[in-house]
């Protein structure tokens, strides 16, 4: 039975420690953490989530993707576990686009993130995967590579007015709509 784990916020030393690489993909205590970090996540009602946001420093997160508010047209993504990602290469092409964070409660940002990335990674099986990834997927892989490198998306935020309250989010993107 998975676990809901403790989220941790900003603030905690564990979201900005090192990270450590997974050495053995079917370690019975990493496919509990995948199991519990997917639980987690859903409970939640995020998109992602990264390992040293459940206190553990691996380098390991979950991306899913859903149509919402503020990206209707967001594919339908179901949630996959990237263990020990890399990113190949990244678009010139930048957007800035709203982004929230389980670990930073009640705040939105505006970020700048490029809008194609190419990625490599292993599935929970152990099998390499290659995939290029756009517009809000690659975001959230991003936003999740950030955690296993210790920044926080208020990290990027370019101007600190682009920081608001989930209020204040939900009335500028209402009347932006
Ligand atoms: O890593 C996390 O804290 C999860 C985070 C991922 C994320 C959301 C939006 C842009 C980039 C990365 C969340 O899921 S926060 C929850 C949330 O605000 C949200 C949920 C669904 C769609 C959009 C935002
Ligand atoms: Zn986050």
């Amino acid at each position: 039975m998975p676990i809901l784990r403790q989220i941790a916020q900003i603030g905690h030393p564990i979201l900005r420690r090192e990270t450590r690489i997974i050495e053995n993909p079917a370690d019975p205590v990493i496919q509990a953490l995948i199991d519990d970090m997917l639980a987690t996540m859903v409970e939640a009602n995020g998109v992602g989530i990264a390992a040293p946001q459940v206190h553990e420093p691996l380098r390991l997160f979950i991306v899913a993707s859903r149509p919402n508010p503020r990206y209707p047209h967001a594919p339908d993504m179901e949630p996959t576990a990237m263990l020990n990602p890399e990113l190949l290469l990244r678009s010139e092409e930048t957007e800035k686009g709203w982004e929230g964070c389980l670990s930073v409660p009640g705040i939105r940002g505006l970020v700048s993130r490029s809008t194609h990335i190419g990625v490599r990674y292993l599935t929970r099986t152990g099998t390499v995967r290659e995939a290029e990834l756009d517009g809000f997927i690659a975001r959230v892989f991003q936003h999740e590579f950030d955690h296993i490198n210790g920044l926080l998306f208020p990290d990027r935020v370019e101007d600190t007015r682009e920081l608001v309250s989930e209020r204040e989010y939900l009335r500028i993107v209402s009347s932006t709509e």
